[in-house]
């Protein structure tokens, strides 16, 4: 029987080689493996002995040879292949044991060339894995050295490896290349930093971790992490505190991040159910916390909080009075996060890259029954020409609605539609998320600032809202409440309907020309 043996992580290759060679198994190995079985003792054949040619060019060229090829897919139940290997002097192969040049790891490797990327695509690995995983009736293939083991346990007890465990390991090989090229061919994509979409799409996640549960406790879950460098994620952060996450705690800690990389000065989302139910903005941490908590006192409870700026002693204590879920800060003061620490269930996350934004090009994927779904990240605010940005009522908003306007649009272009958000002082003051009439998002907005926060809530504060109005009904609900300012996409048929209402009432509004439904 015989072995080929090329690995790039050599982790117990010596202890491997030294059993199989005990049971009889002749070594065939590239360059560096067989330097390492030689220096540890362990007999082998050096791949260019069994070619007839030497490695080369750089080692692009190691085990790209017939002998090897033709050794691992000769079938053995074949009398024309057997008697063909004889004729050209060729033995076969039984054994391979090959994992690749890692790819993975160059790439996510900081200031890594694309040459040394490139550099780092194995072909005649891949290719090996190939060859012997189709002949999997006669050859063992392991690519993974977790199943060395059983690989080495059936050939102790019955000199051989089982059909059934070949197949498993064919099936393997095959999970395997695909994966490792669908990365080399996803990290193309990338450098190329297009929105094209392929005529396929084929992306690779490695799993983090199952998870207990999914969005229900009767749904099984896992969290798979994309590959490649994802400043600012979930997925960059170091858990300081708590339980692992759950399904619910990534999905809404991911969109309440989105929401806060909008911010600049110090500030505070908190989010319920994928939407937010206080933000506050300050010049201060603690006052941004202060506004986004009595925003809705209700709501935060079991919510999720996350923050641009250092969480500071204080906000610490604060935010220990009552349960959260998950808070996200780029950084705690010692005492701070001391604090944190004393609430065992609150998952307290450290990410040093909060505001780092994603990348324009990447993808937003939906899946569907049947389908997926593909677009690019709502990356944008407003449209590049800014001159579509225009008041359109008599009634010019002063520079603190328009900077309450600016605020309140950031954040309704994260509430669910049909979303409306009201803003006072840079403060959350009521939402309306995921209504089927605009006008009751808008209704719930403004009994929610009655409720939780006061009848003069909404006196002064503004409006915004994710897409446009179809009637004048809203501005007419708004004025009741006491709004003074509204900010929207426009482009409905019946805008003017709206804009007359407002004049009449001295409201200003503003269009913003772009839309952010957020379904
Ligand atoms: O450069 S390659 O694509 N050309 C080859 O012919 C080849 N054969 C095996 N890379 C090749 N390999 C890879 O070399 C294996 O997949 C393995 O990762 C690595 C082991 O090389 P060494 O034994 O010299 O350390």
């Amino acid at each position: 029987m015989r072995a080929l043996i090329s690995v790039s992580d050599k982790t117990g290759i010596v202890e491997l080689a030294k059993e199989l060679v005990g049971l009889g198994v002749e070594i065939i190995s590239t360059g560096g493996t067989y330097n390492k079985l030689k220096e540890e003792g362990v007999p082998a054949i050096e791949i260019s002995e069994l070619t007839g040619f030497p490695e080369c060019l750089d080692g692009r060229v190691k085990t790209l040879h017939p002998i090897v090829h033709a050794g691992l897919l000769a079938m053995r139940s074949k009398p024309e292949h057997m008697k063909q290997l004889e004729d050209l002097n060729i033995e076969t192969i039984d054994i391979v044991i090959v994992n690749l040049y890692p790819f993975k790891a160059t790439i996510l490797k900081d200031g890594v060339t694309r040459d040394e990327a490139v550099e780092n695509i194995d072909i005649g690995g891949p290719t090996m894995l190939r060859s012997a995983a189709k002949n999997y009736q006669d050859v063992a293939v392991v690519v993974d050295p977790r199943d060395y083991d059983v690989v080495l346990s059936q050939l102790k007890e019955n000199k051989e490896v089982s059909l059934e465990t070949k197949f498993y390991l064919m099936q393997k090989v095959f999970m395997h290349t695909s994966n490792y090229d669908t990365m080399i061919a996803d990290y193309l994509k990338k450098q190329r930093n297009d929105t094209e979409f392929p005529e396929t799409l084929t992306m690779t996640f490695e799993k983090v971790q199952d998870m207990r549960y999914g969005e229900n406790p009767h749904q099984a879950a896992a969290f798979y992490r994309e590959i490649g460098k994802f400043k600012g994620s979930l997925a960059d952060a170091v858990q300081l505190n708590g339980k692992e996450l759950s399904f619910n705690n990534i999905n809404d800690t991911n969109g309440a991040l989105e929401l806060l990389k909008e911010y600049t000065e110090p500030t505070v989302v908190a989010c319920k159910h994928g939407n937010p139910c206080g933000v506050g903005s300050a010049d201060t941490i603690m006052e941004a916390w202060t506004k986004a908590y009595e925003a809705d006192k209700t709501s935060i409870f079991g919510g999720i909080v996350v923050i641009n700026r250092e969480v500071t002693l204080e906000l610490a204590e604060a935010m220990k009075q009552i349960f959260l879920e998950v808070i996200v800060a780029p950084g705690y003061e010692p005492a701070a996060l001391e604090v944190l620490q004393t609430k065992k269930n609150v998952r307290v996350l450290q990410l040093a890259d909060i505001s780092v934004p994603q990348a324009a090009t990447a993808y937003d994927l939906k899946k569907v029954n049947g389908g997926l779904i593909v677009q690019t990240i709502d990356s944008k605010l407003l449209p590049d020409d800014e001159s579509e940005v225009k008041v359109v009522t008599a009634n010019v908003p002063s520079k603190e609605q328009m900077e309450d306007m600016m605020f309140a649009w950031k954040m309704v272009k994260f509430v669910k539609s049909n979303g409306i958000a009201l803003a006072k002082n840079k403060q959350s003051v009521g939402i309306g998320p995921g209504q089927v009439n605009r006008v009751w998002a808008t209704e719930q907005a403004i009994a929610h600032a009655a409720e939780l926060i006061g009848e003069d809530a909404t006196k002064g504060a503004v409006l915004a809202s994710d897409a446009f109005f179809p009637f004048s009904d809203c501005v007419e609900a708004a004025h009741k409440a006491g709004i003074t300012a509204i900010i929207q996409p426009g482009g409905s048929v019946r805008d003017q309907d709206s804009i007359d209402k407002c004049n009449e009432y001295g409201i200003a509004m503003v269009f913003t020309g772009m839309r952010h439904f957020k379904h």
